[in-house]
């Protein structure tokens, strides 16, 4: 595998795959995907101890969960156009905001995916693409009751779909309002936050009816587009 092409173990419709797929397009690393779409998706959580993708194949080496991914492709790849801040204030900045994505924005995406029936429609068509037909059937039923237990635990579903989806326009108002006079969320330059916090609303836009609040803003929107 050592001197292999990088292999993306992905599902295309996931924020952390999309992340790791920017990240490497970024900094120019040639690399193949494998899907695992419809009944393929068990075999994704032989890949890791932790059973989640995205896994990256890469130098003979295998690294799951889109930070250490991301750290080891800067470790590795530091020329390539650097995407974590050396100053130390704005690597700080970085991780808040990167851990922001995944922990808040990434439930956010969750929920207007898979508890919306609009939403989760399409979303199952990228879950089943390149698959037989029956399987999307498969994915269409039994995914979803998976993903909104998963919901359920975590909480948000509990809460009226009025009030998450004002609190998510809140914070979208938030990231208009900070991009209103910048560029990039943090210094001069695009980081991992960028592509971090993009990810997850890049998603959002794919799938959900929030894709008319994200477009209604213009600094977001732009900034979205450079990502
Ligand atoms: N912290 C991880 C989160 C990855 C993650 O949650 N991936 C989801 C897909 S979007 C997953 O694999 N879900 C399957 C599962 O939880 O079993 C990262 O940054 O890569």
């Amino acid at each position: 595998m050592a001197n292999d092409i990088a292999v993306l173990h992905q599902w295309e419709v996931s924020p952390f795959c999309g992340k790791v797929r920017r990240i490497l397009d970024e900094k120019k690393i040639p690399y193949k995907t494998k899907n695992y779409n419809g009944r393929l998706a068990p075999l994704a959580a032989k890949l890791s101890d932790v059973g989640k993708l995205p896994v990256l194949d890469i130098n003979g080496e295998r690294i799951s969960d889109s930070h250490k991914i991301a750290q080891y492709l800067e470790d590795n790849f530091p020329d390539r156009n650097p995407l974590i801040p050396e100053n130390r204030k704005e690597k700080a900045q970085m991780k808040i905001y990167q851990d922001w994505a995944g922990g808040s924005l990434y439930w956010y995406c969750f929920y207007f995916r898979f508890n919306y029936d609009d939403a989760w429609n399409k979303t199952a068509e990228y879950f089943s693409k390149g698959r037989p037909a029956f399987e999307k059937q498969i994915v269409k039923s039994v995914g979803r009751i998976q993903y909104l237990k998963q919901l359920k635990g975590h909480g948000i579903s509990r809460y009226p779909k009025q009030q998450v989806e004002a609190d998510f326009i809140e914070l979208i108002d938030q990231l208009e309002e900070t991009l209103s006079d910048q560029q990039w969320l943090i210094g001069e330059r695009k980081t991992l936050a960028d592509i971090a916090v993009a990810s997850q609303l890049h998603e959002i836009k794919r799938t959900s009816h929030m894709a008319d609040h994200l477009t209604a803003l213009p600094s977001l929107t732009d900034w979205l587009n450079r990502i």
